[in-house]
């Protein structure tokens, strides 16, 4: 992508409107911008991130199994109440009518749409064990929108939703999403700790918040030293239940809860092994047994022709609040660090002096090469001071750099500048493009 013929509306100034550093941030780079409280456009920038994340989230819950469809953002109020939650819900709920009079509303989530369609789907205990999910915008009205997309209105969740003959097989479908989830977080170079959460009125240990350390984060976090490691253990097969199950149970012994489920007697028990930080929800995963299923009349047929309702659970991570997630967990002074693998660019292009005719040539040379060899790579064309590329590029965060100028031209090297550590090596031509290609 050339910049000049891009839309990327950068901020030269901070806005009034953000408190913490990843609105900011995401606001100067131009990657969203706000068109009502709490409802925001992704800007071409910032949609090559939220894709990038979309993608990783989709290729990890493909890897567990998981299937992929897509539901509708309206939903019948009928649905809602035949779980009995259309009343329960309250005013987070954006209702709607529309021309008939009927009741429709913006989906928060959508437990009662899937449980309506394997009505439909399933019939038999050959027909599980099921996971379904879906990448799929949700409206909640939040009292008090804010920290931009960490906390919008409209925003995209990844949800899943598990159906099981037993609980037994229900507790497999729910390790097999922590296990997801934890490889998803990962693959983003996030380390997200996986924290109790509180299960709600089916009881049980069978529900975890992942959190994000992070020092503007919403949460306060209690948890054992060993996750601090950071290292991603090593994951098991999907298709072993029992080295899921035994991994599952290996980390949920390292104490980790959130204040809401915070146990200072247990906690206490640590010593110097607690550890305290703040963090961002960016994933949550419940079993809720027959809820859904009960109330709203699943059934299917078992091995002996018993009728069975079937157990269910539910599995969401927050897409676009991890955009601005990440941004929280990695940037600078200078601006946005994008982990490679949710970068929207991996490289981009900048001339020291853009009235130096050998120097563009040059970059218009990388620049095609890089294109061709598929790297997603933006070239600054613009005719701007390099003191001006510099710090958009910084700003914008892309993990590598080439500088080229005309002192390296002569030379015949260019600037190769990592953005994370700030490092800086001269590399003849071949050797630069050899590093990406
Ligand atoms: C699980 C999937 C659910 O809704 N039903 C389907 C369950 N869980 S949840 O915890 O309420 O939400 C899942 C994740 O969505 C993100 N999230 C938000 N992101 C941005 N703005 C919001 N207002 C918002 N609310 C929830 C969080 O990452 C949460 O973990």
């Amino acid at each position: 992508m050339r910049l000049s013929k891009y839309v990327m509306p950068l901020l030269r100034e901070d806005s009034s409107d953000a408190q913490i550093v990843s609105h900011q941030l995401m606001l100067r780079s131009g990657m969203v911008r706000q068109t009502a409280a709490g409802i925001y456009a992704w800007m071409p920038l910032g949609l090559r991130v939220l894709d990038k994340i979309g993608q990783i989230v989709r290729e990890e819950q493909d890897r567990a199994g998981a299937i992929e469809m897509l539901m509708p953002t309206i939903q019948p109020a009928d649905l809602w109440r035949e779980s009995g939650r259309y009343d329960a819900y309250g005013p987070e709920m954006l209702r709607i009518r529309d021309r008939h009079d009927r009741d429709m509303l913006f989906g928060p989530t959508a437990e009662e749409v899937i449980t309506s369609l394997m009505r439909g789907s399933i019939n038999s205990y050959r027909d599980l064990p099921r996971t379904l999910y879906n990448i799929q915008w949700k409206f909640r009205d939040e009292i008090r929108p804010r920290f931009g997309v960490m906390r919008g209105r409209e925003f995209l969740m990844k949800d899943a939703y598990s159906f099981d003959l037993d609980i037994e097989s229900a507790r497999h479908s729910y390790n097999r999403m922590y296990v997801a989830y934890l490889r998803t977080f990962a693959r983003m170079g996030l380390h997200a700790i996986p924290t109790k959460a509180d299960p709600g009125p089916i009881g049980g240990d069978m529900s975890h918040e992942f959190i994000l350390l992070a020092n503007n984060g919403e949460s306060d976090v209690f948890f054992h030293e060993e996750w601090e490691a950071g290292a991603q253990p090593q994951v098991p097969d999907f298709s072993d239940n029992d080295a899921i199950d035994a991994f599952v149970a290996d980390r949920t012994q390292f104490y980790a809860a959130t204040d809401e489920m915070h146990d200072p007697a247990m906690a206490a028990e640590l010593g110097d092994k607690l550890k305290t930080a703040r963090g961002i929800e960016v994933g949550h995963i419940f079993y809720f047994g027959t809820k859904y299923s009960e109330s709203m009349g699943l059934k299917v047929q078992g091995p002996d022709g018993e009728v069975v309702t079937p157990q269910m659970g539910s599995y969401g991570v927050g897409v676009s609040r991890l955009a601005g997630a990440i941004i929280e967990a990695s940037h600078d002074e200078n601006g946005i660090i994008w982990p490679e693998a949710v970068a929207p660019f991996r490289v981009g292009i900048i001339t020291i002096r853009a009235s130096d005719a050998a120097s563009c040539e040059l970059a218009e040379q990388i620049y095609a090469r890089l294109s061709d060899a598929g790297v997603d790579v933006l070239y600054d064309d613009r005719d701007e001071r390099g003191g001006a590329k510099f710090a958009a590029m910084d700003l914008i965060g892309l993990p590598w750099q080439i500088i080229i100028g005309p002192k390296g031209v002569e030379r015949g090297t260019v600037e190769l500048k990592n953005r994370a550590t700030g490092e800086r090596e001269d590399l003849p031509l071949e050797e630069l493009i050899a590093r990406f290609v």
